[in-house]
């Protein structure tokens, strides 16, 4: 199957659960909460690439398990990855009126409700998680083993704790380390938990989960620096939020040629990690390629 045609199926399968999941919160809610779910609504249907929720179902895939018994899951990837954008946008981060070319949270409900909206989708993350037992494949451990790399991974040790240091960082101590400990945290651990949180709900060799958290590792590297060269071609770097200097970017510290070179090397890595799962790891291996070419 070619990867057009995966990613397509496979987004319209996420799409459509993320619209059924709205349209649950729509029926269970007193309607006077329907502002908030038009937030949540709004972002979440706002266009995104969906490459997190994508990789949870390829790694699942690659492991045997079925896509569909694992959309509560890539939901809540999704919904988590979501409120880090709304949060990330408002006048105390960031500060940015648009995000996918349309107006920002902030700037389409006001404040009060694009911070609400982002903690609902947070909080609302788990709640996704819990429905993985619908479709009876999983024991209870399993998915709370799930649940909880989940939350490690979007919380202190992971994406809310690299935003802390992306935010209180000295721009005159940025350093290859210190912009690689910040792009590890803040971006790559949710992408990680993409890779991994299917292989905590399937009895998997150990070895086998290090060559997915590999893949994970270094796709997660690469697809910031992706950014970081997108970014660097556009020129739109300068946060206008109370931080007001430009955002940590591998471009402080590397030329375009080499930021061009530890990005592929970083795909090729991540393709070799997985390569010997044949045919199962195409479309892990698409995604990849998919990373090192973007253009958006
Ligand atoms: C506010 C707690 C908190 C965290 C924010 C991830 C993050 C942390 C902020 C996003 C800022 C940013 C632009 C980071 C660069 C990499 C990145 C996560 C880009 C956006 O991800 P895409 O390209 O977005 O997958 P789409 O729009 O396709 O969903």
């Amino acid at each position: 199957m070619s990867f057009e045609i995966y990613s397509t199926d496979r987004i319209e399968l996420i799409n459509s659960y993320l619209e059924d999941s709205i349209i649950r919160y729509r029926h269970s809610a007193s309607q006077r909460f329907s502002l908030l779910i038009d937030a949540m609504q709004y972002s979440l249907e706002a266009g995104g690439k969906r490459l997190r929720p994508l990789l949870l179902l390829a790694s699942a895939e690659a492991i045997g398990l079925s896509p569909r018994s694992v959309l509560p899951a890539a939901a809540a990837i999704e919904y988590i990855h979501t409120y880090s954008l709304i949060h990330d946008d408002l006048p105390a981060l960031d500060d940015d009126d648009t995000r996918r070319g349309k107006p920002s949270s902030h700037r389409k409900f006001g404040e009060a409700v694009a911070i609400l909206a982002g903690d609902a989708l947070l909080t609302e993350a788990f709640t996704q998680m819990t429905r993985l037992s619908e479709s009876q494949v999983y024991q209870p451990a399993q998915i709370l083993a799930a649940l909880e790399f989940l939350a490690q991974s979007s919380g202190v040790r992971g994406m809310v704790g690299g935003q802390l240091i992306d935010v209180t960082l000295d721009t005159k101590s940025t350093s290859l380390p210190e912009i690689e400990f910040i792009h590890i945290h803040k971006t790559g651990a949710m992408i990680v938990a993409s890779i991994l949180i299917p292989t905590k709900l399937a009895t998997m060799d150990a070895v086998m989960v290090q060559k997915f958290k590999r893949y994970g590792e270094t796709l997660g590297l690469a697809f910031q620096i992706s950014d970081d060269i997108l970014d660097s071609e556009s020129a739109i770097r300068y946060s206008r939020g109370p931080r007001k200097k430009p955002k940590p970017s591998y471009s402080d510290v590397m030329s375009p040629s080499e930021m061009k070179e530890k990005l592929n090397l970083l795909i090729d890595t991540a393709i070799q990690s997985v390569e010997s799962l044949g045919d199962k790891s195409k479309p892990l291996v698409d995604i990849a390629n998919f990373v090192r070419t973007r253009r958006s």
